[in-house]
């Protein structure tokens, strides 16, 4: 497992921060005329010291509290919501690492302001950028023989339908994909394995379910026939990031769900009835999980089964419940469950999916054998599929699982998690009413909506952790004006009861997340300067190289200065400044801004950055390091000159 190639973790491959401050930084003042002190360099903090190794911090039974220098044991994926960002956590102590911008300007790193970052976010023909809003739900992350890989995560954006991947190397967003004619992006899911090819036992594909129905095309036909309104499933490939094909449906997604063989994806569906009002989308007592057969899709493209719709030359087959009556032939199964269900969970066993019923106060559990018995033509009805389908309280969102049989369900109106056994439940929906499936409940503050374990949406669950994001606070942090932070709580489902350990407040809105052991990952801590087609790699290369009214200006940062004390263009030109920090210290991120030309974003170790303006504004313009990086970081800058 976790074959991925691996780098030494950065830490112990370069010296540290505190070492180079302490010499490297001596040797600078020394350059310019001050004493350096002769104190011996202190000792890198590494990553080698073992966290727990002083405390019984992130035990059973232990404290959650990380002592000054302990790292957490599990890392955590958490969605920014309408921040668009993806945030970074240390588990248990709830720490907030780091947050990865992307589909939002980002004013640290200068997301949305580089030419790279832009690149990625997409720009109108003016430059500017496309889209400066979005509404990130789920992040799911590539799998390997049904565990994490450590490759990549993916993040949707509901309001554009787009869908981001962050490489989990460097934590960083690499590439958006906006998907073609749907609208209300929101449930998401990679790909396990191969539902064909038995070698590829990783991530290759990420299912994408739309929420509203649209006209196809939407461009301005159709717009008072809400019967032809549908929405569609997509498959994006995990590596090219190019959409592969739809699948037109009946229904709305909700979340999404993949099984461990690699041959089903999955949505929930809420208004199976097609419905454009408000009240028709709740009509129907039985809405749907509805079923893709990834292999039978892929064949019918293949053999030229589908059409295209508008511009976009992603083929789309068809996937109606009118259309796939015959099990044989059929792309697509819909699987009855109670009204207006919300999230659908694949347990770490892979044997079933489980569906919140939301509108109704049962999780309904459907064996995946069963779904292919159907496929297959040996099953008569896709609803005996399902195997249990329980009372577990009132408003029933999202699943999660301890490796152990149980099942995990948050209670919205009930502002509870309720622990119930996933076996039990069958023996009970199958006539044994003495079979007591209801194992434990937990107050939650308040209204609970996703939740997750430690590990949970793999093979290795392992029922260390568990969190829940309260989608309201209420009164559990200091008053702080009109808007409330939600409330992430920290629950311990090692023992048979379950234990509330912690509160953390959060910046509105988090909504999905996935927590996995810090082992799966090997971030990178330098980049490569390789990575970057215009590094300027050598001070050398330094300069300002004018082509008519087009001026670059390249330059280097290593502490304490910038290569270019000073450069001079012109007024009118189109600058594009390049800057490589060829610091190669980890932690030795530099900064760059530009007064009145709206410029700053930073360079970390051996990374590459560009931007590109017009010097509309005569005079002396002081660029200095934004990031502090050396004892002579306020004296680092550079003498930017626009003659009139
Ligand atoms: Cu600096």
């Amino acid at each position: 497992m976790n074959e991925v190639a691996r780098t030494p973790l950065a830490s112990e491959a370069v010296r540290g921060r505190r070492s180079f401050l302490n010499t490297a930084a001596a040797a600078g003042l020394a350059g310019v005329g001050m004493s350096a002190c002769s104190e011996k360099p202190a000792s890198a903090p590494t990553a080698k010291a073992v966290p727990g190794a002083h405390s019984n911090a992130g035990e059973p039974g232990g404290s959650i509290h990380m002592k000054p220098g302990e790292l957490d044991t599990y890392y955590g994926l958490w969605s920014g919501g309408h921040n668009g960002d993806m945030r970074v956590l240390g588990l248990p102590s709830g720490r907030e690492i780091t947050r990865i911008p992307c589909f939002v300007p980002d004013a640290l790193v200068g997301w949305g302001l580089t030419n790279e970052s832009k690149k990625i976010m997409g720009t109108k023909a003016d430059g500017s950028l496309k889209y400066t809003v979005a509404d990130t739900h789920h992040t799911h992350a590539s799998y390997k023989d049904g565990n994490y890989d450590g490759r990549y995560a993916w993040i949707n954006d509901k309001i554009n339908s787009r869908i981001a991947r962050i490489r989990l190397d460097y934590f960083i967003c690499d590439k958006i994909t906006e998907l073609p004619n749907v609208q209300g992006f929101h449930g998401i899911f990679p790909d396990k394995r191969d539902p064909v090819d038995a070698a590829i036992n990783h991530t290759t594909r990420v299912f994408c379910g739309a929420e509203f129905h649209v006209p196809l095309p939407n461009t301005g036909g159709d717009l008072d026939k809400p019967e032809n309104y549908r929405s569609l499933f997509s498959c994006v490939d995990a590596e090219s990031m190019e959409v592969r094909w739809q699948v037109l449906i009946d229904g709305n997604c909700d979340l999404a769900a993949t099984s461990y063989d690699g041959k089903l994806a999955a949505t929930n569906q809420y208004n199976t009835e097609n419905g454009a009002r408000f009240e028709d989308m709740m009509s129907a007592e039985r809405d749907a999980c509805l079923f893709f057969d990834v292999a039978r899709i892929e064949a019918a493209v293949k053999a030229g089964k589908f059409k295209t719709i508008g511009d976009s030359k992603v083929p789309v087959v068809d996937g109606t419940r009118a259309s796939n009556a015959d099990a044989k032939t059929a792309l697509t199964a819909y699987v009855s469950v109670p009204k207006n269900p919300h999230g659908v969970n694949a347990s770490p066993d892979g044997k079933y999916f489980i569906c919140a019923g939301k509108l109704s106060p049962t999780c309904t559990v459907i064996e995946l054998s069963k779904v292919l018995d159907w496929f297959d033509g040996k099953l008569d009805k896709i609803d005996k599929a399902i195997v249990a389908e329980v009372e577990v309280g009132l408003g029933p969102l999202h699943t999660a699982f301890d490796g152990r049989g149980n099942a995990y369900t948050t209670l919205f109106l009930d502002s509870q998690l309720v622990k119930w056994n996933v076996d039990a439940a069958i023996k009970f929906h199958a006539g044994d009413k003495n079979a007591k499936y209801v194992v434990d409940r937990l107050d939650l503050q308040y209204q609970p909506g996703h939740v997750n374990a430690s590990q949970s949406e793999t093979k290795a669950a392992d029922g260390r952790w568990l969190a829940v994001g309260c989608k309201f606070s209420k009164d559990r942090f200091l008053p702080a004006g009109p808007l409330h932070p939600e409330n992430e709580q920290l629950i311990d489902i090692s023992g048979d009861k379950m234990v509330l350990m912690a509160d953390h407040p959060v910046r509105g809105e988090p909504h999905d997340f996935i927590i996995f052991k810090r082992e799966l990952l090997r971030p990178k801590q330098i980049y490569a300067l390789d990575e970057f087609p215009n590094a300027v790699k050598d001070p050398k290369e330094s300069g300002v190289v004018r082509n008519g009214r087009k001026v670059t200006v390249k330059m280097t940062s290593q502490a304490p200065s910038f290569s270019l004390r000073e450069f001079r263009v012109k007024r009118g030109d189109e600058v594009t400044l390049i800057l490589t920090n060829l610091d190669k210290v980890e932690d030795l991120t530099h900064g760059f801004a530009i007064p009145k030309y709206n410029v700053n974003f930073i360079v970390n170790p051996q990374e590459t950055k560009s931007v590109t303006f017009i010097a509309d504004k005569p005079g002396v313009y002081w660029a200095y390091c934004t990031h502090f990086c050396h004892a002579l970081h306020l004296e680092m800058r550079s003498r930017m000159i626009v003659e009139a």
